[in-house]
């Protein structure tokens, strides 16, 4: 199933992030960027060992001390049939205090550095509801929020790619109660 939220500029889905043909997929990685588990595993793996040399070459220049929870930072997509990697990190939800706030800047700042490469779609996954332990209908709300807020400013179609059916419908059953 495929459904469309925020007047079409939302697209809300089921699937493997690595397979879409989108300007640019978010990647929900941790502060080294050499990779892990969970969606940032998968990313890695299908885009190939390039991937993660150029990771190394951001932490060489702009990230020396690793990429902080809610920042961004771009790649090449390599074998993806994504153009660009996004990386970001997302907030532990058990660990962190602002992390509302760190989780609203991973997706406020992902949409501002597609826009700056002229993307015109970006995919998200659902960003620290894995590993990182952030309540799934939290996480919702918070989303819904950042994109009512940014998609004013940004010319993009977003994907919300989820890993399973019931975390779709548990959003769309969300965005549906507040729409
Ligand atoms: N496509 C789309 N979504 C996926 C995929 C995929 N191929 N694989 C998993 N997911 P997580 P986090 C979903 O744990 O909580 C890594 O080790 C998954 O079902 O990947 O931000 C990093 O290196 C879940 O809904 O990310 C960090 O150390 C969502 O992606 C840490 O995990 C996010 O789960 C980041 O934890």
């Amino acid at each position: 199933m495929d459904k469309d939220l925020f007047n079409r500029r939302v697209s809300v889905i089921t699937g493997d992030i690595t397979r879409l043909e989108v300007d640019a997929i978010v990647n929900a990685a941790n502060h080294s960027l050499m990779g892990g588990g969970g969606v940032d595993g998968a990313i890695h793996r299908a885009a190939g060992s390039e991937l993660k040399q150029a990771c190394q070459r951001l932490r060489d220049t702009d990230w020396p001390d690793g990429l902080p929870d809610g920042e961004v930072a771009l790649t090449d997509g390599f074998n993806l049939p994504a153009r660009y990697v996004i990386h970001t990190v997302g907030p532990v939800y058990a660990k962190t205090k602002d992390k509302s706030h760190l989780l609203a800047n991973c997706y406020r700042n992902a949409l501002a550095l597609a826009d700056k490469h002229d993307c015109r779609s970006i995919a998200f996954p659902a960003i620290s509801t894995g590993v990182y332990g952030y309540p799934f209908d939290e996480a919702a709300h918070i989303v819904i929020d950042t994109l009512e807020e940014a998609l004013d400013a940004h010319d993009l179609q977003v994907t919300l790619c989820f890993f399973s059916d019931r975390d779709q419908q548990a959003f769309e059953a969300i965005a549906e109660q507040r729409a």
